[in-house]
């Protein structure tokens, strides 16, 4: 048998691989395994409890830095109420499955709304890998729009090898691009539609690195931005005025030999910044928003998180 904190162990460091990935799934894993660790600890009492489970959220929130869909999924679970331990561990445990259905059901509903926008014979860029941005693109599909989807590789991870095969499967006709060849196509679209990682109080995207070039380029073809995002990636810091960490990740990621190169140094920022002005529209599943109303999405739908905050 392995002991609870050697799974959630384990969990974590999936997280860190980048074996379980994509914001939404990020979430969805350490709600599970926060879940799974509470139910399967002994503590004493309820003190003791709530340290082990304080310490287990501890170690998930450190696996990735920059997606808020993590820490906004631990706040949500470790909401729990309970005098004593059994009614502690059943709370908590509500609260993971509580999320989790909330962002499956999120997704889904994001599918619908922005699938609105699709017309029959549109062409879609997505760039990565993002659930959430190919539930809207199956979601138009299968409601019997003829759509074509460009995908980019998405360096240095190639997380748009994932898309192909997801796009493939599903029999959706699609093309591979190499990242940097997005504005040699840019005009034969008609909407650019992608996932988040956060949104920030002003409305601006993080989301996977190379996102603010293809912003840039649809920007200037007047080709419409769309960003997919539950509102649980809306993140209640940033209306506090702290900045997004952007996470760097390894230089062999990039250039395997780099170790030997001794006056090279490799740069592997995993997420970049899209401002609010290239935005068209938020698809979130409580509607289609624009990006100047994410302050208001954070104080209605993530207000909770306010509580006991000196603004
Ligand atoms: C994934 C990425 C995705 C968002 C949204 O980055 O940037 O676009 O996480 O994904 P990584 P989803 O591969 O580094 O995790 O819509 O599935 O939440």
């Amino acid at each position: 048998m392995t002991r609870p904190m050697d799974d959630l162990a384990d969990t974590a460091e999936k997280i860190r691989s980048m074996e379980i990935r994509g914001a939404a799934l990020i979430g969805r894993a350490a709600a599970s395994a926060l879940k799974e660790f509470a139910l399967s600890i002994d503590p004493a009492g309820i003190d003791e409890f709530n340290a082990q489970v304080g310490r287990a959220a501890d170690v998930l929130l450190k696996t990735r830095p920059t997606a808020v869909s993590l820490s906004n999924a631990i706040r949500m679970v470790m909401r729990y109420d309970g005098e004593d331990l059994e009614s502690a561990r059943t709370s908590l445990a509500k609260n993971a499955d509580a999320f989790v259905e909330r962002s499956l059901r999120a997704v889904e509903r994001i599918g619908e709304i922005g699938s609105r926008r699709v017309r029959d014979g549109d062409v879609i860029l997505t760039h990565c890998n993002s659930s959430v941005a190919l539930s809207i693109i199956k979601t138009a599909f299968d409601s019997g729009k003829d759509i074509k989807v460009i995908a980019t590789e998405s360096r240095p991870r190639y997380q748009g090898h994932l898309t192909i095969k997801t796009l493939d499967g599903w029999g959706i006709e699609t093309e591979l691009v190499v990242d940097s060849a997005v504005r040699s196509v840019i005009n034969e679209v008609d909407h650019v539609i992608v996932g988040a990682d956060v949104i920030t109080a002003n409305g601006s995207l993080v989301n996977k690195i190379g996102t603010a070039a293809i912003a840039l380029a649809a920007s200037e073809a007047r080709t419409s931005f769309v960003v997919a995002a539950e509102t649980y990636k809306f993140s209640p810091e940033t209306m506090m005025g702290e900045l997004v960490p952007i996470e760097e990740r390894a230089a062999e990621e990039v250039y395997p030999g780099i170790s030997e190169l001794l006056h090279v140094r490799v740069r592997n920022p995993a997420f970049d910044v899209t401002p609010h002005q290239y935005i068209d529209v938020i698809c979130t599943e409580v509607g289609a928003i624009p990006p100047e109303m994410s302050y208001l999405v954070i104080k209605e739908m993530l207000g909770w998180e306010m509580e006991g905050r000196a603004l």
